[in-house]
């Protein structure tokens, strides 16, 4: 038995890298190959197989900790003889690598298949501006037939140099192929599954950038610069690797596989879950995605998944949130909630997760309408009539639709078309002890504000006698939600879909407002207007709400 060391074998760079993953511990029996440890740079990700087997006596790095090509590792205890001092394979290690009879320094073979950065870093040639080129894979440590895991351009995309096309994956190694130059992808030519090896072209691509007078291509080929992209003869232009060599520039990627961490073996374990590494939070080093947080990820989406399908409220793509067990914190007591209670529960955040809302917040100067509405409140009681601000509001809705029929619309769930209705029918809030709903007072735009007061005030009471019929509450237009009986100065009320507008109204307040000479008290009353801004835009809800102010001002045009 005799004790080695474990060294970083040649990475294809003297660039130090990155421990992130010690997958043994002293005592551990080790086979050869089996991966002791996984390095990774900004671009590669490799595992460094034990090159003997053996038993681990020590680990002589840590997580975090920088190493370089020929840093100790580990320290093996192992029975083989003759074990090779270095790696056939990779680069150029194999030659350069002294056979240590001593067997204190042996060399990890270097079967990472990590692309060497010291070959084939720039392309052959630079060729000009608008030419197109076929991009190559590089020297990829002599590898043949490995695997393209993910392709990150499609045609049409404009690369900077250095971008990643694609991804390719060995058994040992996952590496990003950049692009070498700036240019707009013509033609992509493998796809996910193609095995690739040195010069298998990947993409077509029209050169950005100043027309170049490269005299390589330009004696290779007819000059491009005065043909047009289409006629130019494809040149070739073989990519540099992303190996652990990654350039300041590869830092700055944002391409979605740039955002995946993840060594060879956790992408092997996702692609068998069917796991999109992308929606995995990595825990590691970096945010590298760990095998624990792939299994962490599936459980949660099953658990996720019986949640959601009890809840009360359709997906949205979020996650569900989670159930909490309030008696931990102290005394509680359930209260199921009442059928109204769940539909309008449901209704409210449909309309609130699939409609992006804006409300408008506005005054209306009510002084004269509210002297008005007294003076002819008692003569109506006696006809038991009451007539309210609200009956007025009504009214005055109705008439700012027909003048902005956008608001009187609905938006086809295709996005496709609006339906403009010819009809005017409001529907007006109402709180109950079982909840809120939404009786509709039809064709108010042809009623008078009395016959509306006596449909409200039929309407209220069959809402909290629980007897309003779903035909009462059905073909609104618009809908008002009036809490100025209660209080507050404004609100946001959410749009009643399929509608695509709703107005809150608010308690009035006397204030001093300024009519240019003095300020004089007068009743205002605060209005917010929720609308749907796919239908409206803002501008738009501004003309409605100043509109409707002013017929609440002068109720005299209500008549006209
Ligand atoms: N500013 C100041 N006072 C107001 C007012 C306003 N904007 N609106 C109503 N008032 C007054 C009324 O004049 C009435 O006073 P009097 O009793 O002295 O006449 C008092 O407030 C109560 O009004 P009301 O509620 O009986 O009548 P209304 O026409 O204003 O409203 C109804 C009817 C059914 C809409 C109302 O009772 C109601 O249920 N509102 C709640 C709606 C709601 O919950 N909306 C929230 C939906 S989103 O969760």
């Amino acid at each position: 038995m005799t004790v080695k060391d474990v060294l970083v074998p040649d990475l294809g760079s003297g660039d130090a890298v990155d421990v992130i993953e010690i997958a043994v511990k002293p005592g551990d029996r080790v086979e050869k190959e089996q991966t002791i440890l996984v390095l990774e740079s900004d671009k590669a990700t490799v595992e460094v197989p034990s090159p003997f087997a053996g038993v681990v006596q020590e680990i002589l790095v840590k997580i975090g900790q920088s190493v370089k090509q020929g840093d100790k590792v580990a320290a093996m205890e192992t029975a083989e003889a003759g074990v090779p001092a270095a790696a056939p394979a990779a680069n150029k290690a194999d030659s350069a690598a002294p056979k240590s009879s001593s067997a204190q320094s042996e060399k990890a073979p270097a079967k990472t298949e990590t692309p060497s950065a010291k070959t084939t870093a720039q392309p052959a040639a630079k060729p000009a501006s608008g030419q197109v080129i076929t991009v190559t894979i590089p020297d990829i440590g002599g590898s043949e037939g490995v695997d393209v895991i993910e392709v990150v351009v499609k045609p049409g995309d404009v690369l900077a140099a250095e971008q990643t096309m694609v991804v390719l994956e060995s058994d040992k190694a996952t590496m990003e192929v950049p692009c070498p130059q700036a240019g707009t992808v013509q033609k992509v030519l493998l796809k996910v599954g193609d095995k690739v090896s040195m010069s298998t072209p990947v993409l077509e691509l029209a050169v950005a950038g100043v027309a170049t007078t490269a005299p390589l291509a330009a004696a290779e080929k007819p000059a491009a610069a005065e043909k047009s992209a289409k006629s130019t003869p494809a040149e070739t232009s073989t990519a540099a690797p992303k190996a652990v060599a990654a350039t300041p520039a590869a830092h700055e990627t944002t391409t979605p596989s740039a955002k995946v961490h993840a060594g060879p073996a956790v992408r092997k374990l996702a692609r068998e879950l069917g796991v999109d590494l992308g929606r995995v939070t990595g825990t590691g080093p970096r945010s590298r995605i760990m095998k624990e947080d792939v299994h962490a990820y599936v459980k949660q989406q099953l658990t996720s998944k019986t949640s959601v399908s009890t809840a009360a409220v359709s997906g949205s793509g979020l996650s569900p949130l989670p159930e909490i067990d309030f008696s931990q914190f102290g005394p509680i007591e359930k209260v199921e909630l009442s059928r109204i209670n769940k539909l309008s529960a449901a209704n409210l955040h449909r309309a609130w997760v699939n409609i992006p809302h804006v409300t408008q917040f506005d005054e209306a100067d009510i002084t004269d309408l509210e002297a008005f509405r007294k003076s002819e409140s008692d003569a109506l009681k006696d006809q038991d009539v009451k007539l309210t601000i609200l009956a007025f509001m009504v009214k005055a809705c109705a008439k700012s639709l027909l003048a902005f029929p956008r608001f009187n619309s609905s938006l086809h769930v295709g996005g496709e078309h609006l339906v403009f209705k010819k009809y005017v029918h409001i529907g007006i809030a109402v709180d109950t002890p079982n909840g809120l709903v939404v009786p509709v007072i039809r064709d108010a735009d042809k009623k008078s504000v009395i016959e509306i007061a006596k449909d409200m005030q039929a309407l209220s009471q069959k809402a909290r006698a629980k007897k309003l019929s779903p035909g009462d509450m059905q073909g609104a237009t618009f809908s008002i939600s009036s809490l100025g009986g209660i209080g507050g100065t404004a609100f946001t009320p959410i749009v009643n879909w399929p509608e695509v507008a709703i107005l809150g109204v608010s308690k009035s307040q006397i204030k001093p407002v300024y009519n240019g000479k003095e300020f004089l008290p007068r009743l205002m009353l605060p209005l917010s207007l929720s609308y749907d801004h796919r239908v409206i835009d803002g501008a738009e809800a501004a003309r409605f709400t100043t509109y409707l102010s002013k017929q609440l001002t002068d109720i005299r045009r209500l008549l006209l």
